[in-house]
Formats: C-alpha cells, sequence, structure tokens
C-alpha cells in the first residue's frame, strides 16, 4: 500500500504568541507530528555559543537542519518556532506567522518571567512584525498567512482552517 503524503506546516512568531500551544493541539487532532525546535536543540545540545544578552545558549542552526532533514522529506511534520529564515524553503508547504495584540502579549510574557529588556524586545519584535517580514522573505508570500492569537476562540478557529486546508492538501497531492 502507498503511503499517504502530508504536508508539513511551519507554525512561526514572536515568543508568546501561542505557537506551542496551537501546534499540540493541531498534532492531537491531524496525527501528524509536533517538532518544537527549542526542545530539539536542548535534547540533542544543538548550540553554538552563548548569547549575553539574552542569557541563553545559541541555536546551532546548521545542525538542525541536518538533524531534520530526513523527517521533513517524509512529511506530516508540524515546525514550531520564533524564526524561520534558515530553514531550507523546500521544507514548508505552509507557514503561518501568529500574531497577538501588544496588551495581551506583554501580560503572557510577563507571566512567563520575561523582565526588562527580553519582555521589551519581544513585544518590540510582534510591534515592528519582525517574523511575518521575515517570513514573506524567506517564502513564497502565498504560501504565508497570518493567524490572529488573542483568544481562545482564535485558537479553535485556527485549528478549523489549518484542519481543513490540510484535508484539501492531502487530497490533491495523493
Ligand atoms: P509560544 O509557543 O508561541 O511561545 P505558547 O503556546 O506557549 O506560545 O502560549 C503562550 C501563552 O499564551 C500560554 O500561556 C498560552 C496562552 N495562549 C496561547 N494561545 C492562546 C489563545 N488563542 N488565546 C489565549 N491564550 C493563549
Amino acid at each position: 500500500m502507498k503511503i499517504m503524503k502530508r504536508p508539513n506546516i511551519l507554525l512561526t512568531g514572536t515568543p508568546g504568541v501561542g505557537k506551542t500551544t496551537l501546534g499540540k493541539e493541531l498534532a492531537q487532532r491531524t496525527g501528524l507530528t509536533y517538532i518544537n525546535i527549542g526542545d530539539l536543540a536542548q535534547e540533542g545540545q544543538l548550540f553554538d555559543g552563548f548569547d549575553d544578552d539574552y542569557q541563553c545558549p545559541v541555536l546551532d542552526e546548521d545542525r538542525v537542519v541536518d538533524e531534520l532533514e530526513e523527517k521533513m522529506v517524509d512529511g506530516g511534520v508540524i515546525v514550531d518556532y520564533h524564526g524561520c529564515d534558515f530553514f531550507p524553503e523546500r521544507w514548508f508547504h505552509i507557514v503561518f506567522v501568529l500574531r497577538t495584540d501588544n496588551t495581551n502579549l506583554y501580560s503572557r510574557l510577563e507571566s512567563r518571567g520575561y523582565t526588562g529588556k527580553k519582555l521589551q524586545d519581544n513585544v518590540q519584535c510582534e510591534i515592528f512584525q519582525t517574523i511575518y517580514e521575515e517570513a514573506m522573505e524567506a517564502y513564497k508570500e502565498d504560501l504565508v498567512h497570518q493567524l490572529p492569537s488573542n483568544k481562545p476562540e482564535d485558537l479553535e478557529s485556527n485549528m478549523d482552517r489549518i484542519v481543513e486546508w490540510m484535508d484539501q492538501w492531502i487530497k490533491n497531492n495523493n
């Protein structure tokens, strides 16, 4: 029996916008494999140096890409990361940039324990739509979609929208 082809989905956006929440629920509902790049790097110690400003290790992007390549070729993967320009463009069949209102994001990051420069920089990243612009440069524009991620109803409608897109993709590609 031929194995059904399934798409790879990138969930990106500023830290705190809800990528992990959406990604995990989506994986449960669709059977796709959820991969959090931060966790993957932590497990494999895929780091290269240390960022003194943010007091965190720096991702070794090349090793992350090498680590994932095989899985991505098979398809059916949801990738979650707050950056998107170092993944091979060919990996993804669609890119979602989650967006959250500033005040909302501020309180989410504050309750995550972010303070000072780290808190300010991340909220500013969202205000300047840095990740959206990064995605629009790294991928074909018609593959990149913004999703509002402010309230629980947004989570539901985003899920519905992605599942509908995925069902159609699977029909068209099998
Ligand atoms: P990320 O993975 O982008 O860093 P997260 O999934 O950890 O974000 O979510 C950050 C916080 O926001 C967490 O407390 C859950 C909450 N959250 C996520 N999506 C939400 C939504 N649609 N409505 C309300 N709160 C949400």
